[in-house]
């Protein structure tokens, strides 16, 4: 069967025909794309409303894409106190948010605590609230830090009530590029270890892939089948992230960026090889809000949410510092003819909007 049968047929395609994706022209790409997104999603867009919280920006690594940690780039060092963390919150649930994302550097001067019981303190005053907390890269330097395995870790953010991860800290799997650009850090199997151990909890994440500076089509396509073949065991990941690299403020030298044509080709592929993964999300943070509307032509079916403060995209160049109104984004996803549907951080939906 070539490679046209086997996408008129949903059949699944291998390493060497997701990299054929790439030499296929925009549009039909883009028209093989939608055709899945449709049949699982009409012309629904997710949302949802949500804060994120970045606590502090000391880390003990250095990832040459990252603006956000505290460096010789960036000399403003800070560090939160719970009381700041809820004292932030109490506004934004008053502005409705259902979830709040928190992510930090990965500080050694804390204390293993300061990085746990803020989750409890939060359930506590907001036992409604979803806390999303946590990436794969955090929980491995937590458990180096503190000599704990990452199931001790992870059964630790149970019990303080953290109810799913974000997909942060996968970057690129392949493991020369992944040495280049953040090496020192947890490795691509450890990531996807502990994705496997918070899915055999019975827990849910999500999975990010950072593209579009020095690694290759053929990087991206390794990717997404290592995180397909971790979703055939698991089932655990709610929505694929492909995160845009910013270029600001950092230490990688990168001289080709790529096109919105490559950014719409790696979304459409993505809708395609990742057929066990349900959702894709065009992060309108790194895409740009004009470049995730256009994807939802290309498979993506939601746009992650209003976020009200983002330090390490925006740190990098991105436009995302004071996030989005609801009523802006409802109404952006309507004018470019689909249908916005609020939803909870597992993905039910709370609220059509027609
Ligand atoms: O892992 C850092 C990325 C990630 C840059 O799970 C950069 O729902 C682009 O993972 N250019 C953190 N990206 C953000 C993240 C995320 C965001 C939204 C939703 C979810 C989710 C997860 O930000 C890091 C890293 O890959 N990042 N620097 C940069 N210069």
């Amino acid at each position: 069967m070539n490679l046209k049968e086997k996408l008129e047929n949903n059949i699944r395609l291998s390493y060497d025909d997701a990299l054929a994706l790439y030499d296929m022209d925009l549009l039909e790409l883009g028209t093989y794309a939608s055709k899945i997104r449709e049949e699982r999603f009409g012309k629904k867009t997710y949302y949802n409303v949500n804060r994120h919280i970045n606590p502090t920006n000391i880390c003990k690594d250095v990832c040459q894409f990252c603006a956000y940690s505290a460096s010789r780039k960036n000399p403003n060092q800070y560090t939160m106190t719970h009381e700041e963390i809820l004292s932030t919150l109490e506004n934004s649930v008053k502005n409705g948010i259902k979830e709040v994302h928190i992510v930090s550097a990965h500080n050694p001067n804390t204390g293993l605590k300061w990085y746990l019981e803020i989750f409890k303190k939060i359930k506590e005053r907001y036992p409604q609230l979803h806390v999303k907390a946590l990436t794969a890269a955090e929980i491995h330097f937590l458990s180096q830090e503190y000599n704990k395995t990452y199931q001790e870790i992870i059964d630790l953010m149970c019990k303080y009530g953290v109810d799913s991860m974000p997909g942060g800290g996968a970057e690129i799997f392949d493991e020369d590029v992944r040495k280049r650009v953040c090496g020192g850090k947890v490795t691509s199997a450890q990531w996807l270890e502990i994705h496997k151990l918070w899915h055999n909890m019975d827990k849910k994440s999500n999975a990010t892939m950072l593209f579009g500076h020095i690694e290759t089509r053929a990087n991206r396509i390794d990717h997404m089948i290592r995180l397909r073949d971790l979703q055939d065991q698991t089932n655990g990941f709610n929505a694929f992230i492909p995160l845009v690299y910013q270029k600001e403020n950092n230490f990688l030298k990168v001289t080709d960026f790529p096109t919105a044509q490559e950014i719409l080709k790696t979304f459409a592929i993505s809708r395609i090889v990742l057929d066990n993964i349900p959702n894709l999300k065009a992060y309108w943070v790194t895409s740009s809000i004009k470049l995730a509307l256009i994807a939802q032509e290309f498979g993506a079916n939601d746009l992650d949410g209003t976020i009200e403060k983002e330090s390490i995209n925006s740190a990098a160049g991105a436009a995302s510092a004071n996030g989005m109104r609801q009523t802006e984004f409802i109404d952006l996803i309507k004018n470019s003819g689909f249908t916005p549907v609020e939803r909870d951080s597992l993905y039910h939906e709370t609220a059509t909007l027609k």
